[in-house]
């Protein structure tokens, strides 16, 4: 962690009286984790401290400290802070803030994040892609700012890192994360309800939809693809909005078979909405993404297509060959 700019940073918030602090929109557990580490720390010192989040905060988040006070409610903006916080976001669009930070330029913005885009938006910018997590880069600025780390504040740390490294199953993992963890755990973090968070998300109306999806799973042999589709009506019956159907694309990512999974989900305008993830390193899905004015990463991507339901894998199929037929 650059040393100077984490002493930095502490010293404007200890010269400040109140301080917002801004997960990025549809938060997960590393953003609310962070939020709520630094809320703790900062009203530990006597801190005027606020949340905003741009969306709601998930349900299974809340048991994190202090997560239940963060607002979505914008006018929080028409009242000015001393400084402003962003975590776990790479640029003010990403965090859901862009609107908000162009009204207040002259607000000092601090931002604390991990990720390879970021585009150093801040006044002050504490920024390391070395980290796994929000949460581990915010563990070495505590420790070097000699800030005590409470068991609910080790709780939110670790909670960070365990998203974003997969449960230590993804290459974000490192010898330093796995060190940090412990440590944390030491300080008594709770890592019960992190798993809680992260394995019991189910829900039954949601594994009966899951039931009827994969009851249809169909696999293209000679594309090596395997695929499921979600109706409408079936989203309608078992009463799963949006947000918890989409759990399903990480689910099926779970399959050895096939190169590609894909889902394809019914929308309310009859539009598709369409997931890819590949792992295979020689298969790039946002390209196929790209064709139907959709994007995302090599491995995950998605795009919005106009057909039926029904026809909806036919209608790419000319695009899938073409980007995945072994000549
Ligand atoms: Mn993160």
């Amino acid at each position: 962690m650059p040393q100077r700019i984490g002493k930095q940073i502490h010293e404007l918030l200890m010269r400040s009286t109140t301080i917002r602090l801004i997960p990025h929109q549809n938060p997960d557990g590393d953003a609310i984790g962070a939020v709520s580490a630094l809320g703790q720390y900062l009203r530990a010192a006597g801190k005027k401290v606020e949340f905003f989040c741009a969306t709601e905060t998930p349900q299974q988040l809340q048991f994190i400290t202090l997560a239940h006070e963060i607002s979505h409610n914008p006018q929080i903006w028409d009242t000015p802070c001393d400084v402003i916080v962003v975590c776990d976001s790479g640029d003010p669009v990403y965090a859901g803030i862009d609107q908000y930070l162009k009204k207040n330029p002259h607000t000092p913005v601090v931002v604390i994040d991990h990720h390879e885009t970021n585009t150093f938006f801040g006044t002050l910018n504490l920024v390391s892609t070395a980290h796994s997590s929000t949460g581990e880069l915010l563990y070495d600025y505590f420790k070097a700012n000699n800030i005590q780390i409470t068991p609910d504040i080790a709780t939110a740390l670790l909670c960070g890192i365990m998203y974003d490294t997969g449960s230590f199953s993804n290459s974000a993992t490192s010898n330093k994360s796995l060190s940090v963890a412990g440590i944390l755990i030491k300080s008594g973090a709770s890592i019960k309800k992190i798993v809680q968070y992260i394995y019991k998300d189910k829900y039954i109306n949601v594994l009966k939809l899951w039931g009827k999806a994969l009851a249809n799973l169909s696999y293209d042999r000679e594309l090596d693809i395997a695929s499921i589709s979600i109706s409408l009506e079936d989203m309608f019956v078992s009463g799963v909005d949006e947000e918890r159907a989409n759990g399903i694309a990480n689910f099926m990512h779970t399959l050895k078979d096939g190169s590609v999974h894909m889902v394809f989900r019914e929308k309310t305008d009859h539009t598709v909405k369409v997931s890819m993830r590949t792992t295979k390193d020689t298969i790039d899905v946002s390209l196929i993404a790209r064709e139907f004015g959709g994007g995302g990463h090599k491995k995950a991507a998605g795009c919005t297509i106009s057909a039926p339901l029904s026809h909806a894998y036919e209608t790419m199929l000319p695009i899938l060959k073409k980007h995945l037929k072994k000549i």
